[in-house]
């Protein structure tokens, strides 16, 4: 089993979401945010066997665009009396940050019954 935790924007996040559930995939939302852009995006974790990655990673690139967006990067140490004019630097974001973990276990714990997969505890 694995675990794939994908980074996306806000705005592909819903759509992702949908597709999952009509995959029949389970999968948790986060709400996140870049460590660059300091903007809002949402990190999306779904446990899958194995045999499933490959179709996991096509519901995201169906779902998850890429975009441009402008930044204005940091002013620089000036002396009094400089002038500086700063021009917003392109990046591209997305569509999405994918990466898949090894699930050492995984367990639905249910009154009465367990539903898992793992080594014994
Ligand atoms: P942010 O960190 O806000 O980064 C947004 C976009 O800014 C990145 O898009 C990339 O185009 C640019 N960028 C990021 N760091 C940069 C740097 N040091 N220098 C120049 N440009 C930089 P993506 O690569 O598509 O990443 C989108 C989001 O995915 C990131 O938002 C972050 O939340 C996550 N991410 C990307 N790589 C990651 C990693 N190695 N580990 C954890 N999270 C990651």
């Amino acid at each position: 089993m694995k675990l794939v935790v994908a980074v996306v924007q806000g705005k592909d996040a819903e759509g992702l979401m949908g597709a999952l559930r009509q995959g029949n995939y389970r999968a948790t939302q986060i709400n996140s945010s870049g460590g660059f852009l300091r903007e809002n995006n949402v990190t999306i974790m779904t446990g899958v066997n194995d045999a499933q990655v490959p179709d996991v990673f096509r519901l995201i690139r169906e779902n998850c665009y890429t975009r441009t967006q402008y930044v204005n990067p940091l002013l620089p140490i000036m002396e009094p009396g400089e002038f500086y004019m700063p021009s917003p630097v392109e990046v591209q974001v997305g569509g999405a940050t994918v990466f898949v973990l090894p699930i050492v276990r995984y367990e639905r714990i249910m009154a009465g019954a367990t539903d898992g997969i793992g080594a014994g505890w």
